[in-house]
């Protein structure tokens, strides 16, 4: 019997196939489904299809016994929806994916089978227990995951049409982090401690696919400098130019950086997170504080490595002038690519239970856990103030004036910092179209409406912006 499965990586608002703010020419292949569409057993008789819903629209009659659906937090409702409408019609669903990890009981109540954690195991078992008839209702990462399996099928890049995405060459080496930070996904749902691909597993990932021009999703590339050393040096040869993460401390490190540049790194991501440095204590990232952001810029820049900053506004010791001291740091410093981020306390994070315990949580609506709506009372300012001051940021920073002033600190031209910029600009005039805030309020403690300054009308709704 051939099994049909159709993996779906749900829609979010900023990437709707239609009425998103992004064309779809800004989207890159999702390396979730491609692994999990590689990770099939090959002697298991399977039709298998791809749908990423931010490009195209989940056709109304869709050819599969059974579907599985990667969650994150903000998807989590367009999947449930979904998998609602394909169990109505008789389809097995299976959720996996950080959301799921994050919220197991939850996810549970939507599905006929949940993975919890990492799948590259319990995936094919789930797989091959469903082809018996024996599908098993939970399947767990186990303790003693490891992704160090030189014999790893490559993803499946091929089961999505070329042209379809920004790129195709999506990569990664390592996934999580050994560090801790407050409101970060990664330590919650998967630990911390970095899981590693053997690094000729990762080159010949690269070498087999032929692109030139990559991005490695991993969320920090040098977690383990030992690591990231060897695959360094592995990818000179390759003679390819890469996009990736990393934390700040990079800087401290010069032989580790030039490393990076001549392996072909060619933009960095770094978490910055914010100027105020009683705030990188809020987040239990006080590492950053070690770092001189502005001399690692410029260091970056001299080795003809863009760097996307990216800050996250509302920590507890945010007042309400945090907005405009980081976009005049983001200007001086000559950030290619600045982006911000409202704090968001997922579910699982340290930050949400704490926030949960001080009574601070204004929303479960795991739609607008998107990082760009404000779900929790701020300490030091107004919900409203948030907001506002976060949008302001994004559309400050944007001005031509001030993408010409943040080019010409960074004297580092490269053609896709422009499209980049243009793109944010883009993206940055048309945030209000995400701040409607029509949002019901569950769980506002008493008092706390005064000290947001959301105003509570008849119907319980928050008012913003
Ligand atoms: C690509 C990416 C995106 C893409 C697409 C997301 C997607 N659905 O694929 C885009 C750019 C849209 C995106 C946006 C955002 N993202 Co993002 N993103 C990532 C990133 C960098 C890579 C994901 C990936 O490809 N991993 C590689 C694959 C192989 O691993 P995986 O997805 O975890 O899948 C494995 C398991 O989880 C499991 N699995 C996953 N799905 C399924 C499904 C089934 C059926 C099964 C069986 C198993 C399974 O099996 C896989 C193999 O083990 C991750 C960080 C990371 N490196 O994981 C963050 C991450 C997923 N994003 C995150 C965040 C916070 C965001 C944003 C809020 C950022 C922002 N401020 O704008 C937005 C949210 C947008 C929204 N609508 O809510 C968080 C998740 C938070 C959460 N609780 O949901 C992550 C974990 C980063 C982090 N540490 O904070 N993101
Ligand atoms: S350094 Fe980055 S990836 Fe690591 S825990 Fe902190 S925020 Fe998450």
């Amino acid at each position: 019997m051939t099994i049909s499965i159709a993996l779906i990586s749900p829609k979010g608002p900023l990437y709707r196939a239609r009425g998103g703010i992004f064309k779809k020419s800004l989207r890159y292949q999702p390396l979730t489904l491609t692994t999990l569409a590689a990770l099939v057993p090959a002697d298991l008789q399977t039709r298998i299809s791809l749908h990423d819903e931010g490009i195209d629209p989940i056709p109304d009659s869709i050819d599969a016994d059974l579907v599985g659906l990667t969650v994150i937090t903000g998807t989590a409702k367009r999947a449930y929806e979904l998998a609602a409408r394909f169990r109505s019609e008789g389809r097995t669903v299976v959720l996996g994916g950080p959301h799921v990890t994050l919220l197991p009981q939850e996810a549970a109540q939507h599905a006929d089978s949940i993975c919890v954690g990492y799948a590259e195991d319990s995936w094919p078992e789930l797989l091959r227990d469903y082809s018996r008839g024996a599908l098993q209702p939970c399947y767990r990462q186990a303790p003693d995951f490891s992704l160090d399996r030189p014999d790893m099928p490559f993803a499946r890049r091929d089961l999505f049409s070329n042209g379809q995405f920004l790129t195709q060459a999506v990569f990664e080496a390592t996934r999580s982090c050994a560090h801790d930070c407050e409101f970060c996904v990664a330590p919650a749902a998967w630990g911390h401690r970095q899981y590693q691909k053997p690094v000729d597993w990762v080159i010949r990932d690269i070498a087999q696919f032929g692109q030139k021009k990559l991005i490695f999703v991993d969320l920090n590339l040098i977690s383990d400098r030992a690591y990231a050393r060897e695959l360094f040096t592995k990818l000179i040869p390759l003679k390819v130019e890469w996009f990736g993460l990393s934390t700040v401390l990079l800087a401290h490190d010069t032989d580790l950086m030039e490393l990076l540049a001549r392996s072909g790194c060619k933009g960095l991501l770094l978490g910055l997170e914010t100027v105020n440095p009683a705030s990188l204590a809020d987040a239990k990232k006080k590492f950053n504080g070690s770092v001189g952001f502005k001399q690692l810029i410029g260091d970056l820049h001299h080795l003809g490595i863009a760097v996307q900053g990216c800050f996250v506004f509302g920590l507890d010791h945010d007042q309400p002038d945090v907005f405009d001291a980081t976009v005049e740091f983001a200007l001086d410093a000559g950030v290619d690519l600045p982006r911000f981020a409202v704090l968001t306390p997922f579910p699982g994070t340290p930050l949400h239970t704490r926030l949960e315990r001080e009574g601070r949580i204004l929303s479960r609506d795991w739609e607008l856990y998107d990082g760009q709506h404000v779900v929790f009372q701020p300490r030091a300012m107004s919900v409203q103030e948030l907001a506002q001051g976060h949008e302001r940021a994004w559309k400050k920073v944007y001005r031509w004036s001030s993408i010409a002033r943040r080019l010409w600190v960074a004297r580092n031209f490269q053609p896709l910092a422009l499209t980049a910029n243009l793109g944010y600009r883009f993206y940055a005039h048309n945030l209000h179209r995400f701040y409607n805030c029509d949002w019901p309020i569950q769980a506002l403690p008493p008092g706390l409406n005064a000290l947001s300054g959301i105003q509570i009308t008849t119907s319980n709704k928050a008012v913003c912006g």
